[in-house]
């Protein structure tokens, strides 16, 4: 069988797609994961971000895949129902499959029939999907697959879920990056590529969606099929990795066992980026640390989420950030740099009861400790505790889900309106940004002198030579940003089948350059 999978092209603030386009690691593993017969195609349409709708009709022409499955995350749900839409005015007799995150834990908003889904996959999709396409096939009736739904001549039909799949006996085969049919992925002029050591996470968050999305557990893949899936992506070209475990640092003997592993096998020469617990850091990072550094890691994306204590708490995140009732943010930021490693400082400001004093403390904190700040509003994502927390509240004062890209705030705070939390956090983040310019061209000089200017003028999208001289005020700056962030979410000019503010298109222009196309 012919397929198409897609991941959506709406991208996010801190991750411009000037600097950083990842391939999404789920396609590949579906593709990984499927009978050898089929013939997977995989687009992450960031990579075609100006041309999306475009891109779209030539994939459908060129492959006339029998099945398109679509990956999505809650604020690309409007792009992700455009597409469809687009899909099958070209095809009318294609199947539908979504996964991800959103079908995952909001799938009734994928049921509607003027949508036109055929099947929703929940939570992990490698043998859902595979028992999927056997079942298209003729093998076995769908109602026998866990983790599906599927529409019927009744409806949809509501399979029971799928419990989250051991990792360490070869059930979950490697990915196949092979299926990838558009190409330019980069992070800061590296070619990049994802791979998963573990999967779940044993905390529980209240604005991850990770417990809701497959229960609190934690599996973990063979360390030699972690080093064979490495070697597979340098030898596709990649020169840096992300690790994109849900949290790798729950088992710090492991981790420390994958750098010595990267060492033996001569995949130090990689640059590594990867996700990390403060307390888990701070207390092991004296010995971590220098073992990652010399494995090729380079920039650690720590969950700082918040300094203040109080806050910590309602996000739940503080089990994960404490030691002995210490908040151990410093000594984590502190280990990490004398190692010689970056970090991006994950924080969360606009929590219920934060006030401006409480949010200009993180923001100081952020100016002074981190090297990339990767500040968010929190945002009530779907089946999270938060969101139940915000909704009693009466807090959440949007609810257009496509804005829900984390830098938006779309939930008011007991003492601030939702835009002046957003506005504070904007005006200070721009200048944390242009502090990392002298650090980035010392570790990538040949693409900061390339893009520099284009990532400046990214980051101070809404400024003109009037807010320059000072003839207009921060605000006036900010609500041009804001404007302007606005129109870059019309990924496509196609109408959402559901209705909402997208005008009809204009008849398409079809590119004919070939696809980078090789079979599996
Ligand atoms: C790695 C990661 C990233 C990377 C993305 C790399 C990439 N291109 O994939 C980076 C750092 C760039 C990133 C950014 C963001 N992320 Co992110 N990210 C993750 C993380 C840590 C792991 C995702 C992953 O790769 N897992 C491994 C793969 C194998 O699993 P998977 O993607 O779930 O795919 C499986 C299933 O979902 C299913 N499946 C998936 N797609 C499909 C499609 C079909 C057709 C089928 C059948 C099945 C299927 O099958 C797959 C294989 O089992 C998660 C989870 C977490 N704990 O934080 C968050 C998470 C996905 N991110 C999230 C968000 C919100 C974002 C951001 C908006 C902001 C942010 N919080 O950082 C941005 C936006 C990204 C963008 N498009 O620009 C949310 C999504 C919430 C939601 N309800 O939508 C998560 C869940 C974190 C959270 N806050 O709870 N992210
Ligand atoms: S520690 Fe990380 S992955 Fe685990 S629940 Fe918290 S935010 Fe989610």
């Amino acid at each position: 069988m012919q397929v198409l999978l897609m991941s959506m092209p709406d991208s996010f603030e801190h991750t411009p797609t000037l600097a950083v386009r990842m391939p999404n690691g789920g396609l590949a593993s579906l593709a990984g994961n499927v009978d050898p017969h089929h013939q997977v195609a995989i687009a992450d349409l960031v990579l075609a971000q100006s041309s999306v709708q475009s891109t779209v009709v030539r994939l459908i022409e060129q492959l006339q895949p029998r099945l398109v499955g679509l990956s999505v995350m809650t604020f690309q749900r409007s792009t992700a129902r455009r597409i469809i839409s687009l899909v099958r005015s070209r095809k009318p007799d294609v199947l539908i499959a979504v996964g991800g995150y959103d079908p995952s834990l909001a799938p009734e908003e994928w049921t509607d029939s003027a949508l036109g889904v055929d099947f929703i996959v929940r939570g992990e999709g490698d043998l859902t999907f595979r028992e999927l396409l056997r079942s298209i096939d003729g093998a076995g009736p769908l109602s026998e697959i866990p983790g599906l739904w599927f529409r019927s001549t009744r409806g949809f039909e509501r399979n029971p879920p799928r419990p989250a799949t051991s990792l360490d006996g070869g059930i979950v085969r490697p990915p196949a990056r092979a299926g990838r049919v558009l190409s330019g992925y980069t992070m800061m002029g590296l070619p990049i590529d994802v791979v998963e050591t573990s999967r779940g996470c044993t905390f529980d968050c209240s604005f991850c969606s990770i417990i809701e999305m497959r229960g609190r557990n934690f599996h973990r893949f063979p360390i030699d099929r972690v080093i064979a899936d490495i070697s597979d992506a340098r030898d596709r070209g990649a020169r840096s990795i992300f690790l994109v475990d849900d949290n790798i640092t729950i088992d710090v003997p492991r981790l420390e066992a994958l750098c010595r592993a990267i060492v033996e096998h001569g995949l130090d020469d990689l640059m590594y980026v990867v996700q990390a617990m403060t307390a888990a850091i701070a207390s092991h990072g004296a010995t971590l640390a220098p073992l990652m550094r010399k494995a090729g890691f380079r920039y650690v994306f720590l969950g700082i989420e918040n300094v203040l204590d109080d806050d910590l708490a309602f996000l739940k995140a503080k089990a994960k950030n404490s030691r002995k009732q210490e908040n151990t943010t410093l000594a984590a930021v502190n280990v990490l740099h004398q190692h010689g490693l970056l970090v991006v400082g994950g924080l969360i400001v606009g929590n219920p009861d934060d006030t401006r004093s409480s949010i200009e403390t993180n923001l100081a904190f952020a100016k002074k400790y981190v090297d990339w700040p990767y500040i968010q509003h929190p945002t009530p994502y779907p089946g999270t505790p938060m969101t139940r927390d915000f909704r009693e509240r009466g807090l959440i004062v949007n609810p257009r889900v496509e804005e829900y890209d984390g830098t938006s705030a779309v939930t008011r705070s007991t003492h601030l309106d939702a835009e002046e939390i957003e506005f504070m956090r904007w005006k200070a983040e721009r200048w944390m940004k242009v502090r990392h310019i002298p650090t980035a061209l010392r570790l990538h000089p040949g693409f900061v002198l390339r893009n520099g200017r284009g990532m400046m003028a990214h980051t101070f999208r809404g400024t003109t030579w009037r807010s320059l001289l000072g003839l207009e005020t921060a605000r006036d700056t900010f609500r041009r940003y804001r404007e302007i962030r606005a129109r870059e979410r019309q990924y496509l000019d196609w109408p959402d089948p559901l209705g909402t503010n997208a005008q009809p298109s204009e008849p398409i222009a079809i590119e004919t350059a070939p696809l980078n196309w090789v079979a599996r």
